[in-house]
């Protein structure tokens, strides 16, 4: 990075942003900053997971019955004690745990937003230095300050998302997310620890030649889904010619969506009948981000993700989220 240039850090960011909103409170600035400082926790370990004895299974099934790995107790711990640690933050709720987490503190029962977060996702990529995540979600608590939160606080459609945002630990570290007005990415500087803009104003492209999906499922899924996926294959060489990627990560697909455009598909299949990944901590948050962005995220052919008033944390739900083109692309080929 050239420090020629002024370089702006994620917290003077915040801070600007506050100044532009002078009835703002800095409570959401606040979060973010710790959020930030749970990532940067965790990418030190996640950098050096392969010397570290933090890698590998940690011989327990999570809330979902799937292996977890030691360095998602890890995350998770990091992004619940950072939390919690906040005066910013009611409770959280995390994929890792099958209930939330009230905070009772006088600080977190005053605070006015929960956060919700899937604290490593793709896990099964750290094994083979690939790429995974952090996503997480903020929410305005329905109920009043001074008390603890509730489930109903968690449950709440993704249209009423105050942020969203992702951590990706890739070839850099990166740190983007919305406040509901615009998408911006900040990379990690690891010479000063600090997350600086590098991507201001994130927008998906309207379309691209990039298609996503585990095509390994592709028999296994309803004739209109592989109708739509089939929109994305050559069947002569006259025909547009599309780029397949599938990392097994949803944090680096939809980073890479974000930048170069594309789909992203996680349809229903067999034993997943309503789809794998999770509503609250993956797909709400993704949707809110990608729509922030100029892009689109549908359930099915007649839904909107957002709209979708969650029934229970861990609800899982199909997935079909990018470039808005191709969203609408999809939706008409449903
Ligand atoms: P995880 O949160 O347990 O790591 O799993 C979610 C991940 C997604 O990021 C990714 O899209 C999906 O699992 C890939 O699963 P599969 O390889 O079974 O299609
Ligand atoms: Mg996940």
């Amino acid at each position: 990075m050239n420090y020629k240039q002024k370089v702006m850090t994620l917290d003077e960011f915040t801070i600007q942003e506050l100044r532009n909103f002078p009835g703002a409170t800095g409570q959401l600035s606040g979060l973010l900053r710790d959020i930030g400082l749970a990532a940067k926790r965790v990418n030190v370990e996640v950098n050096k997971a392969g010397i570290a004895d933090i890698l590998g299974e940690a011989g327990k099934t999570n809330v979902q019955g799937e292996a977890v790995k030691k360095l998602d107790e890890f995350a998770n711990d990091q992004f619940i004690n950072s939390l919690k640690t906040s005066i910013y933050c009611a409770g959280v709720a995390s994929e890792e745990n099958e209930d939330f987490i009230a905070f009772t503190d006088e600080h977190s029962m005053n605070s006015k937003y929960v956060v919700l977060f899937d604290p490593l996702d793709g896990s099964s990529n750290i094994d083979v230095n690939v790429s995974i995540g952090t996503i997480f979600s903020v929410y305005r608590r329905l109920t009043p300050n001074g008390s603890p939160c509730n489930l109903e606080d968690f449950l709440q459609p993704g249209i009423q998302q105050i942020a969203a945002g992702y951590i990706i630990y890739g070839s850099s570290t990166m740190l983007v997310y919305t406040t509901r007005r615009s998408v911006q990415g900040f990379t990690l500087d690891p010479s000063i620890g600090e997350f600086c803009l590098s991507h201001p104003n994130i927008q998906v492209p309207k379309s691209s030649d990039i298609f996503s999906v585990n095509m390994g499922y592709y028999h296994l899924f309803d004739e209109n889904v592989r109708n739509a996926i089939d929109l994305y294959m050559a069947k002569d060489a006259k025909d547009k010619i599309y780029r397949h990627r599938f990392v097994g990560c949803m944090v680096a697909e939809i980073h890479r969506t974000l930048i170069q455009g594309g789909i992203f598909m996680y349809p229903a299949f067999g034993k997943y009948q309503n789809g794998r990944l999770r509503l609250c901590y993956e797909c709400n948050p993704m949707s809110f981000l990608i729509e922030k962005a100029g892009g689109a995220s549908i359930m099915d052919k007649n839904t909107r993700l957002l709209e979708i008033k969650p029934n229970q944390l861990h609800q899982r739900i199909p997935i079909f989220i990018g470039s808005k083109h191709m969203v609408e692309d999809v939706k008409a080929a449903l």
